[in-house]
């Protein structure tokens, strides 16, 4: 089924949400790194390849479906990081900004009675509940941390990836 214009046109916008996600991450992989905070960077890099990951999903999507695809300027992130706690928390309340727009986008989908990108988006609604649990997850661990105890939370953090792979 091709896709409606307005579907077309929230799938670019997706695609430059998720390159801006990856970018925004990126940011604080730098800002971590300068903090000391080797485990914590490494987990941000990681997030940047699946935000990579996530917005070329879309536009293949899009290309699949020979709808239009416009690659849009993706902004400058924020730099000016203060502590691990600031951007781990920015990074939870990112996740749940995005599970809005995949919200939205799902809701598009009804409306247009699209059943194959409705079931597509499927996978990026149980993602999002991933992205919130995984960020809530770092957050209790710098909280609970505190400024005194990141160089043992990087190494709970690097015993969690390592679990993950
Ligand atoms: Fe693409 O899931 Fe995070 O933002």
């Amino acid at each position: 089924m091709a896709l409606s214009e307005q579907m077309a046109r929230k799938l670019n916008d997706q695609v430059t949400a998720e390159f801006y996600s990856a970018y925004y991450y990126l940011g604080m992989a730098v800002a971590f790194n300068a903090m000391g905070l080797k485990v914590f960077s490494e987990r941000f890099f990681e997030q940047y390849d699946e935000e990579i990951a996530h917005g070329m999903k879309l536009l293949r999507y899009l290309l699949d479906h020979k709808a239009p695809a416009e690659l849009q300027e993706i902004r400058r992130p924020p730099q000016d990081w203060q502590s691990a706690e600031q951007i781990i928390q920015a990074a939870r309340e990112h996740e749940t900004y995005v599970t809005g727009l995949i919200n939205a986008l799902v809701a598009q989908a009804e409306q247009d009675r699209d059943d194959e990108t409705h079931s597509f988006l499927q996978w990026y609604v149980d993602e999002q509940v991933e992205e919130e649990e995984s960020m809530e997850e770092l957050l209790d661990l710098v909280k609970s941390a505190g400024p005194a105890g990141l160089a043992a939370a990087e190494q709970q953090l690097a015993a969690m990836m390592s679990k993950d792979e």
